[in-house]
């Protein structure tokens, strides 16, 4: 057996007004309760750091630049390296990243049990729009603040096993998975800010994107045999709610645990790594069963749509 306690820290909503010191404080409480628990990773959403401010129209570059961080750890989050060392608990967590060279990112990041920043991913599937458009109920403006991802999909030895990382609109991409399957995933890890309503299609609201959550992440975890651990910020932020339904998924594809609430609330379970062997073992026995000759179009720009 490679056990790995993880505890996926699903937090209630941040409204634009709070610190980052007074959210540090939640996660800092989460933590403390996956210690009680024995956990030996804890996960926390995408920008977990403060509200989802892609929601808001800015034009000031300096007031962009406010809600990311320029260094990790810095003076706001580096209780939260100390907590976690003195803990003996890797931890990831997502944030706004701004580089030396002046890039912004969409950013995850991964340490050991010493609170040392063993993996880096930054978000490639960014959604939304790049401009305002007051035809839109409401705003998502991820392609404004950040860049594509530079990364890939890395994949990293930790805790026992292979883990992986990605963000939010990354779980509905099925290449996201298979990229870090195809590495030998043994378990993802991956925070969300997801709008309880599709603001391009009115009629689909909350239950249907819990569903469609729990459709992706499941469908990812059972076809690249690997654990999910997906983690939702929540609730309501400043009038603009967001799913809940945070989710720990086993390499059978089974929901193992799921949060209840749109509030903080934590979600801990004991996954065994050993137990996606079978399904790599028989899904991905590349020698006999992949036929990459037909896989051509997932690399191609353009696509394919058959004529009529
Ligand atoms: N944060 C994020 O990626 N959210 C998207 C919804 C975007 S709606 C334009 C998601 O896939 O959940």
């Amino acid at each position: 057996m490679r056990i790995v306690n993880v505890a996926a820290a699903q937090m209630g909503p941040i409204q634009k007004a709070e610190t980052r010191q007074a959210v540090v404080a939640r996660m800092l409480a989460l933590m403390d309760e996956a210690k009680g628990r024995d956990a030996d990773l804890i996960v926390y959403p995408e920008l977990a750091l403060t509200t989802f401010f892609p929601r808001w129209f800015m034009t000031d570059q300096a007031e962009v630049d406010a809600w990311f961080e320029r260094d990790m750890p810095n003076a706001a989050t580096r209780p939260l390296f100390e907590r976690a060392a003195r803990h003996g608990m890797a931890m990831s967590f997502g944030y706004a990243e701004l580089t030396s060279d002046g890039h912004h990112f969409n950013t995850a990041i991964l340490t050991d049990k010493r609170a040392r920043i063993i993996g880096k991913y930054r978000k490639v599937h960014l959604p939304g729009h790049a401009e305002f458009d007051p035809k839109r109920s409401f705003q998502h403006l991820e392609k404004r603040y950040f860049e594509p991802g530079d990364l890939g999909f890395p994949v990293w030895r930790a805790l026992g096993g292979v883990l992986g990382m990605c963000i939010c609109n990354d779980r509905r991409w099925p290449e996201t998975y298979r990229v870090m399957g195809l590495q030998g995933v043994e378990m993802v890890v991956l925070g969300y800010n997801t709008p309880s309503v599709n603001s391009q299609k009115k009629d689909e609201g909350a239950q249907k994107r819990l569903f469609h959550n729990r459709l992706s992440v499941q469908a990812g975890a059972y076809q690249n045999s690997t654990f999910v651990v997906a983690v939702a910020k929540a609730g309501s932020e400043d009038g603009h709610p967001m799913i809940g339904g945070s989710l720990i998924v086993d390499p059978e594809g089974e929901i193992v645990a799921q949060a209840k609430t749109e509030d903080d609330e934590l979600l801990v379970h004991a996954c065994d790594l050993d137990d996606t062997a079978f399904g790599k073992k028989t899904i991905f026995d590349f020698a006999r069963h992949r036929r990459i000759e037909h896989y051509g179009l997932i690399t191609s720009q353009t696509g394919a749509i058959a004529p009529d």
